[in-house]
């Protein structure tokens, strides 16, 4: 019997495996191999929110130590996805407290019966603090979601014998696709394999309707599928790291990825202190030990839009890149600003500028006149002060599809278009000098909290949260494509796969 609980929203990818004695280093996607059985976790599971006054009633009552039905009414729950997406009782929408999983296991006998088999309890991920009880004993702990965590749970499922000493250890293996490649920053380009590289993509979200954030094979598919449509070369996983499986079709398909760690929110003075920076840095681990073998991670980005301006995050972004590059001496490291460019005490650490800005929406609305000038001064300033290369991180326009309106008005097709040309030719004056990328915020409309500036979330794809294109798309499409085959590589496999189902081949 094994019990967990998570907080807010949880996207749970648990899986057991079986393997022989001696595997050391763990959290690497257990794949099967001749020396390991995995076990899908995945299905239904019994679940309850603790809505108690101070949210605790599960801990005080221990429902940890017997079947959840007996302390009180269950619901099902499907492993992975969000509960907040699932039911209809509104207090789960935006519930935030402890919740509670649970699934009854039949391991193999082989894996009870014989001391040699080392039993792994492995959670994908699970938002944001979670607890694993196996047969009611506290196994695992882990914070910051997003990320996978295990336990050797050998002793808590195998039948007890006077242990075996005398068995000597056996081998563990699997494989791991390998790819090879270089990545180099200069004062002003994105070297991958000695060759300049451009960014041409988007920012995504793991979301969907329904599945929430939870992992979805046909999802995943049909995204990759689109990426390859608009002819994008690159994604940032913004605002943390997404399942494995995306990780594995990234480096089939030849997407490049700024790996980001989910150091998003940073905005008050406050978080800059001594317990957060120790625990960003340990994320970090995570991350670079999860992702380091990806070849399609070219970069690692440490937070999305930290309040840069202040001195003490100055010190904190300085001790997180560090310890990112010492972890991962082959990899740039950046984060993604939206601060000014003198006032960001962030920038001196990193190898490349990531910037998010929004003219002509959260600045200078409607004016999407001003939107070549802001942008061109925008890019001077900082490539001055730093000589560095720049990549325009995010940059969009809030879109509702169905609405359209000439000449354009906030909230159409036709604003989005025109603001994304109207960057395009910011982006244009400076792509062969410095600009090194362009990452569209974002890929699909997608669930936010409610407020007054979000229409049933966030509306900023250039495809619905359905998946189909709005006006935008199309344009995007086009402006990929020649930029593709402008920097077309001769060998990539991107670009083949890419060109093979390309209207442009
Ligand atoms: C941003 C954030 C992103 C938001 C986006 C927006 O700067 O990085 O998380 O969703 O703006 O649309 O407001």
């Amino acid at each position: 019997m094994a019990r967990g609980s998570a907080v807010a929203w949880a996207a749970l990818g648990p899986l057991l495996w079986g393997c022989a004695l001696g595997l050391q280093g763990g959290m690497l996607y257990p794949q099967e191999s001749p020396s390991r059985e995995c076990k899908e976790l995945d299905g239904l599971w019994s679940f309850r929110a603790d809505f108690s006054d101070n949210r605790r009633r599960g801990f005080e009552e221990q429902w940890y130590r017997r079947p959840l039905w007996e302390s009180g009414p269950t619901m099902d729950m499907p492993v992975p996805s969000s509960f907040n997406d699932i039911s209809q009782d509104w207090r789960l929408r935006h519930f935030v407290g402890w919740v509670w999983y649970e699934r009854e296991v039949i391991l193999p006998e082989r894996w009870t019966q014989d001391l040699r088999t080392r039993v792994v309890l492995r959670i994908g991920s699970a938002h944001s603090y979670a607890i694993v009880w196996v047969n009611g004993v506290d196994t695992l702990e882990h914070e910051g979601g997003y990320l996978p965590f295990e336990a050797d749970i050998s002793n808590l499922v195998q039948v007890q014998l006077t242990a075996q000493t005398s068995l000597g250890p056996v081998s563990d293996f699997y494989t791991l696709p390998v790819g090879i490649r270089t990545v180099a920053v200069t004062k002003s380009q994105f070297l991958i394999n000695g060759k300049p590289f451009y960014f041409h993509g988007v920012n995504k979200h793991e979301d969907a309707d329904i599945r929430g954030k939870g992992f979805d094979w046909p999802l995943l598919v049909k995204d990759f599928n689109l990426l390859r449509w608009l002819g994008a070369n690159a994604f940032r996983t913004s605002h943390y790291p997404y399942a494995e499986e995306v990780m594995q079709m990234c480096d089939r398909y030849g997407i490049v990825v700024i790996d980001e760690c989910p150091g998003v929110g940073l905005a008050l003075p406050q978080f800059f202190n001594n317990v957060s920076l120790h625990h960003h840095m340990q994320v970090m681990e995570e991350v670079v030990r999860r992702d380091k073998n990806h070849p399609a991670v070219v970069m690692w980005s440490v937070a999305n839009e930290p309040a840069s301006h202040l001195e003490s995050a100055g010190y904190y972004l300085k001790m997180v890149i560090a310890h990112t590059k010492a972890l991962d001496p082959s990899r740039p490291v950046t984060f993604v600003s939206n601060s000014n460019y003198a006032a960001d005490k962030g920038a001196p650490y990193v190898d490349v500028i990531c910037l998010n800005s929004y003219y002509s929406w959260y600045h200078d609305y409607g004016h999407l006149e001003l939107i070549q000038l802001q942008l061109a001064t925008q890019f001077e300033n900082w490539y001055k002060k730093y000589q560095k290369p720049i990549i325009q991180s995010e940059y969009g326009a809030e879109t509702i599809a169905g609405f359209h309106q000439d000449p354009p008005l906030m909230f159409t097709e036709e604003y989005q278009k025109s603001l994304l040309e109207q960057y395009h030719l910011g982006l244009d004056q400076k792509r062969r000098k410095y600009v090194v990328g362009e990452l569209i915020w974002n890929f699909a409309d997608f669930m936010t909290e409610q407020s007054p500036t979000r229409v049933l979330g966030n509306k900023k794809g250039i495809f619905t949260r359905q998946r189909q294109p709005k006006s935008a798309a199309f344009l995007l499409r086009e402006r990929y494509w020649k930029i593709a085959n402008e920097t077309r590589y001769p060998h990539s496999v991107a670009k083949s796969q890419c060109l093979e189902n390309s209207p442009f081949t």
